[in-house]
């Protein structure tokens, strides 16, 4: 018998930062985050149990991703969370798992974020459990914390909690409406990749080492927890601006935090700076353009979604060689029905 199911996700990017686990085993966070999926960043994953005893004397998972065959950590990753998904099913049989992203490397949007949540949508499935949106927020936080956010579309507030029941993420809304579309802020997100090389320390373990070493950590985490609130307001407002300048803030805070760790995580190249000044001139001009960063070298900009190609010929003109892409809020996890 083979059970298989397709599932995919867009990525998503932080505007009130998660950096740092409470709870590393079940990937609680310190603090809440608060996010915007971007449309057509779409991971696409498929996954059969195919009958075949898994683990011990059994065959190992298969996995592939964007058509290589994942080894080593990565394939351990994936493996560990089918462990996870077949203890809740009571099955006990090896996956094959393929996984395609269609945002190339040079996006710079390449993220666990929306790989996690396709995984844990097509797993699930094809393993027979029927979850609901929020179940597979919590499943998709176990292989990746970001990816929870992913499970939902448009502003997403993942929710840190003290245990697995209480960290979840779910949609923000205004009067029910979408608050990021066009009925809500209209936002889009312009990404500047300067580069596209592999980073030097994982988010995973430049956390962990902020969370150990960084004198900076204890602060910004307080300051975190109101820049939601404040973030959170600027939504129910629809004021862009105020929600552009909590997040820039809080994401160049989180930075702090990582160039004072022992040793100093520094994910800025040179032209990060020059994108960031950009920015900053922009503004100056009168256009709404605020930076966010994650665990890399490129910057991605919140802007009104009218004002993005303005904002994205700018930043071009900024070097050659820097790639910009400009992206509208995106939907969330969507699971195609089982072949059974
Ligand atoms: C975020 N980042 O909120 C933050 C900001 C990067 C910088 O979530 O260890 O890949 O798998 O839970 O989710 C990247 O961290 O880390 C991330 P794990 P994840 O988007």
């Amino acid at each position: 018998m083979r059970f298989s199911a397709t599932a995919r996700a867009n990525s998503n990017i932080a505007l009130i930062k998660y950096w740092g686990k409470a709870d590393r085993r079940l990937t609680i966070p310190t603090t809440s985050s608060l996010s915007l999926t971007l449309a057509g960043t779409w991971t696409t994953t498929t996954v059969s149990f195919d009958g075949a005893p898994s683990g011990g004397d059994g065959r190992s998972d298969v996995v592939s991703i964007n058509g290589s065959p994942a080894t080593g950590a990565s394939h351990e990753r994936v493996s560990r969370f089918l462990d996870l998904v077949r203890s809740m099913a009571g099955l006990h049989e090896a996956a094959t798992v393929t996984s395609l992203s269609t945002v190339p490397l040079a996006a710079g949007l390449a993220s666990s974020a929306a790989g996690f949540a396709a995984l844990a949508g097509a797993a699930s499935r094809a393993a027979g459990l029927n979850l609901d949106p929020r179940s597979l927020s919590r499943l998709a936080r176990r292989g990746s914390g970001s990816a929870c956010r992913s499970v939902f579309g448009g502003l997403v507030q993942w929710h840190a909690g003290t245990d697995d029941a209480s960290s979840y993420a779910e949609p923000v809304t205004v009067d029910g409406r979408d608050a990021a579309g066009p009925t809500g802020l209209d936002l889009a997100m312009v990404v500047a990749c300067v580069a596209d090389g592999r980073k030097e320390i994982s988010s995973t373990r430049a956390m962990d080492l902020t969370m150990r070493t960084s004198s900076l950590y204890p602060a910004w985490a307080a300051s975190s927890a109101e820049d939601l609130e404040a973030a959170l307001q600027a939504v129910g407002e629809g004021d862009l601006r105020a929600l552009g300048e909590v997040a820039e803030a809080n994401a160049l805070g989180m930075h702090a935090t990582m160039i004072a760790s022992r040793p100093a995580v520094v994910y800025w190249a040179p032209r990060t700076v020059e994108v960031l000044h950009a920015v900053r001139r922009l503004r100056h001009d009168g256009l709404e353009a605020w930076a966010t960063m994650d665990a890399g070298p490129n910057v991605k900009i919140l802007t009104h979604r009218s004002r993005a190609d303005e904002v994205a010929q700018a930043l071009r003109a900024v070097a050659d060689g820097i790639e910009v892409s400009v992206h509208t809020p995106g939907s969330g996890l969507v699971i195609e029905e089982p072949e059974r």
